[in-house]
């Protein structure tokens, strides 16, 4: 096994702190995240949910890689998908979802991502393991900026069902979620310069704080799934629903 993929099994996430897509490719994804921000679609389908960009807050766009050309190419480039499948150690890695994250500066509170687990918002798959996502950089993410942070090995507790993606209040969440008497919490940001990314598993507890900086905090998350996940049995739910459409949910590596 490689060194960088024993790593993340034994955290429970990688940060791959140097641009991985190809020059073209990245500036490509600029400039379609930014027409996405303001509702230019050049693949002819919106994103699934579009709240409209207010500073005051963090602004979340639901699968704009459905919709914008630039942001497809970077989540199905080789150079990404290799690195990705590098990391989790998988053999066909497949995006089912994905979301634009701004974190307009000076926004406190209001840009905070609570502590949570993936796995509170993803029970449509009948398993974890092989179960993460890529979170790609789209602008410097330095620690003024609200980076991602993750706590490291907490994908070994198991599933505790506890923390919320959208509360704000980062210490009453944190003191809502047991940590195993053994285990410590110990927290890593995800510094990045503009094109790296990290990767987490969705059973890692994860969250961000204000950006204190001038300039918003730009990024794409990519949900991905790996080929030991299935859908649960019955399931009828939009990101189990279009796994053949490669419009909708791209293969990103088959080894
Ligand atoms: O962007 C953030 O700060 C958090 C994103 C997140 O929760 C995720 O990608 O799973």
């Amino acid at each position: 096994m490689e060194q960088v993929q024993a790593q993340y099994e034994q955290d429970g996430f990688s940060i791959v702190a140097e641009q991985v897509a190809p020059d073209e490719v990245l500036q490509s994804a600029l400039h379609g995240m930014v027409g996405v921000r303001d509702g230019v679609f050049d693949m002819g389908m919106a994103p699934t949910e579009h709240p409209g960009y207010d500073p005051a807050v963090l602004c979340k766009i639901n699968n704009p890689h459905r919709s914008d050309k630039g942001l497809h190419d970077l989540v199905t480039c080789p150079e990404v998908g290799r690195k990705v499948a590098e990391v989790t150690g998988s053999r066909r890695v497949q995006v089912w979802a994905s979301q634009l994250l701004i974190k307009p500066p000076g926004t406190a509170a209001a840009g905070h991502v609570g502590w949570h687990q993936d796995r509170q918002y993803w029970k449509m798959w009948q398993q974890a393991e092989g179960l993460f996502t890529a979170w790609i950089a789209l602008g410097d993410v330095a620690d003024a900026l609200g980076p991602m942070r993750f706590v490291r090995g907490s994908h070994r507790w198991g599933f505790l069902d506890q923390g919320d993606f959208y509360g704000k209040d980062q210490q009453a969440l944190r003191e809502g979620i047991e940590v195993p008497a053994d285990e410590d919490w110990q927290e890593v940001p995800a510094l990045l310069p503009c094109g790296g990314l990290s990767v987490h598993h969705c059973l890692t507890f994860h969250g961000s704080g204000a950006n204190i900086a001038d300039v918003p905090r730009w990024s794409l998350a990519v949900h991905l799934r790996d080929e030991r996940v299935e859908p649960v049995e019955g399931d009828n739910t939009y990101y189990t629903a279009h796994l053949d459409d490669p419009q909708i949910c791209p293969v990103m590596y088959e080894a």
